[in-house]
């Protein structure tokens, strides 16, 4: 029996990984910023080519998107949009970094070297959050705002898929990607114990009350 395979080059050896990703809040309604979770699989070999780089704008004292991933090495660039002054930080383990005071027109970059969640903050307005995830290898994607996701050409292998959303944290998934094919794997993470704690500036002191600048 004469097997036709018509596989694109390049997709040997790979599978599409998809599913739905559903975040519960509190009263078990279910989250409408799905678009904010991330999927990734960790465990294939670390990416080759140079990571795209992304731009995080701080517009209306907030960072736009909130949530951003790249590779490690991509730099991110972080202009700010207001004519008032921010100064975007992390204390974030190894991705910690600290952009200084600056207002419109002006930006500045980081260059993420480590895989990880990083928290980003403004050292001024302390309503202001975002999140940069930094990935070792290119199979990760945001979630779709109805909650599905899509990672083509993940290389076969015995992998860990995760799912991630800010007020959920983390949910992990021993995943056995195959040669060909589609792997439907869902999640569905729990934000319903989530409380909004204050955070410390730059320093690890709390804020002030008023705004400075
Ligand atoms: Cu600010």
């Amino acid at each position: 029996m004469a097997l036709v395979l018509s596989v694109p080059a390049g997709a040997l050896g790979a599978s599409t990984l998809r599913g739905k990703v559903q975040v519960l809040e509190k009263d078990g309604q279910r989250a409408q910023d799905t678009a904010d979770a991330v999927v990734w699989v960790e465990g294939p070999p670390p990416a080759r080519a140079r990571p795209a780089g992304a731009t995080v704008a701080m517009k209306s004292k907030a960072f736009l998107p909130r949530v951003t991933v790249v590779g490690v090495g991509a730099s991110v660039e972080f202009p700010n949009q207001d004519a008032i002054f921010h100064n975007v930080f992390s204390v974030s383990g190894e991705n910690r970094f600290d952009l200084q005071l600056y207002k419109k027109p002006k930006t500045a970059s980081k260059v993420f070297e480590h895989p990880g969640v990083v928290r980003i903050y403004c050292n001024i307005h302390p309503q202001m959050s975002g999140f940069v995830l930094v990935r070792d290898n290119p199979f990760w994607t945001k979630v779709a705002a109805d909650g599905s996701y899509t990672i083509p050409d993940v290389p076969a292998g015995t992998w860990v898929l995760k799912a991630w959303h800010e007020r959920a944290g983390e949910s992990a998934q021993t995943v056995q990607v195959k040669d060909a094919g589609t792997l439907e794997t869902s999640f569905t993470l729990d934000a319903s114990k989530f409380k909004r704690a204050p955070h410390k500036n730059k320093f690890g002191k709390d804020y002030e009350v008023g705004e400075k600048y």
